[in-house]
């Protein structure tokens, strides 16, 4: 039996092997320091460590377990569907279940392509905007990510803000220069971006709940104003839900607001934890999308049987009834206890939420834009991240992640957080 290697020996091999020694920038821990825990196994709201510690869990893969890590229904519908084979390079009935699925909770969804990540749903509908309008610039929000892209890696959040590389080497600039950039809650810098430009702009990409600068929540009319921008200019709205699709509600946040955008982007939870992403919205638009249309975009393995089969299983555990009230009353259990605890130890702590995300920043606030984000105190949140590590809490190791929780954050798994940022709180105070 080859003993278990641990997290150090793991990362320093694989630096010698892979960027970073990780496949995603943020799991590198650069934001907060030390080595990143490599998880072995999970179960429910927590995973552990190679070398068997247990941690709580709010990182979630930063979405898609929404349900708990394996849980029994995922499971099962995932050994169903290897039992029948993982890809075959043409169409199922899988597809179109989690299609109807989708459309069903989506109000702005009419119909939906599946891809295979966020950033190729986002990369997507940004061709699909760029061709039905016949326009080449877009504009997007400071602190707002929506995956690689070449377009979008500009002033982008998430890991990019994490390393400070919101702006990235090897985007063209003939390229870059058509992405606009505009604050945040700050109506007044998106209508001067239409106006400065007269060869009108494609579309707004906005996160109707920013997931990717912590958590910042759209100001009362914000988004109404972004449709009328759009309506009056002529481009299409976009809303990236690939991170409060079918999490901050059953139908995303067109469930929680009005106003309704022209595309929407999915991922996470649609995949349950596996491979995958879409785009979706009016009919009228997704028809000029190949081979219905000219708009071309494909993919080996898009709607992949096992992530389909992953996916409607995680839609039907949330559609049990009383999830998401559940969900809702997880998120507020956490968000108050900590706002209790810190105010204890007068730390300043703002939190912000919407359902089961929700972002915490040692900020007196209010945090409602990119620049009172910027204002938090990013020098003492690696001693808070630690502290919480550990007294068993795993966080994403950044001030710019939003926190997840799933059904399996029970109240005393709550409670188990809350014990644990009572330390984090102390080690911040210092
Ligand atoms: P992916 O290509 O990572 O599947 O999705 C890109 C994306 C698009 N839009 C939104 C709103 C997103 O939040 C994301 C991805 N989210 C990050 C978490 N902040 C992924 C984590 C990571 O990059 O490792």
């Amino acid at each position: 039996m080859t003993r278990q290697r641990s997290s150090a020996d793991v990362f320093a091999a694989a630096n010698k092997l892979i960027p970073g020694g990780v496949n995603s920038p943020v799991r590198a821990w650069r934001g907060v320091g030390g080595v990143p825990v490599h998880i072995a196994e999970s179960a429910g709201a927590r995973v552990t460590s190679l070398e068997g510690v247990e941690y709580i869990d709010l990182v979630l893969a930063y979405g898609p377990q929404i349900v708990g890590h394996g849980h029994p229904a995922v499971r099962e519908a995932l050994h169903a569907a290897v039992d029948s084979g993982t890809a075959f390079g043409a169409p199922t009935a899988g597809e179109l279940e989690l299609a109807e699925r989708i459309v069903e909770r989506m109000p702005a969804v009419e119909m939906v392509r599946l891809v295979n990540s966020g950033t190729e749903a986002t990369m997507s509908a940004l061709r699909l905007a760029r061709a039905v309008t016949q326009r080449d610039f877009l504009i997007k929000f400071e602190g707002c990510y929506h995956g690689h892209g070449d377009s979008f890696l500009v002033k982008a959040g998430s890991g990019a803000l994490t390393l400070g590389q919101p702006d990235s080497p090897g985007v063209p600039a003939t390229l870059a220069e058509k992405t606009l950039v505009a604050v945040y809650n700050d109506l007044a810098s998106v209508r001067a971006l239409f106006e400065a430009q007269p060869e009108g702009v494609a579309a707004v990409f906005v996160e109707p709940v920013v997931g990717n600068m912590g958590c910042v929540l759209p100001a009362e009319g914000f988004l109404q104003g972004l449709r009328e921008l759009c309506d009056e200019f002529g481009a299409l709205l976009v809303y990236d839900e690939v991170m409060t699709g079918f999490r901050v509600a059953r139908g995303g946040y067109q469930d929680l607001d009005p106003v309704r955008p022209d595309l929407v982007t999915m991922g996470k939870v649609i995949g349950g934890g596996l491979p995958i992403g879409a785009y979706g919205g009016r009919a009228d638009l997704l028809e000029h999308v190949a081979p219905s249309g000219p708009v071309y975009q494909a993919g080996t393995l898009s709607g992949n049987p096992l992530a389909v089969a992953a996916g409607l299983a995680t839609l039907a555990v949330l559609d049990q009834p009383g999830t998401y009230e559940q969900l809702e009353r997880a998120g507020e259990r956490l968000a108050s206890g900590l706002a209790r605890l810190a105010a204890e130890r007068d730390v300043p702590l703002t939190v912000n939420r919407c359902g089961s995300m929700l972002g915490a920043y040692l900020n007196p606030g209010p945090v409602a834009s990119f620049d009172e984000v910027m204002k938090s105190d990013r020098e003492s949140w690696p001693r808070f991240f630690h502290a919480m590590l550990e007294h068993g809490v795993l966080l994403a190791p950044s001030p710019f992640e939003a926190w997840f929780l799933s059904t399996a954050h029970d109240d005393a798994t709550i409670d188990g957080i809350l014990a644990a940022a009572a330390h984090g709180f102390d080690a911040v105070r210092g």
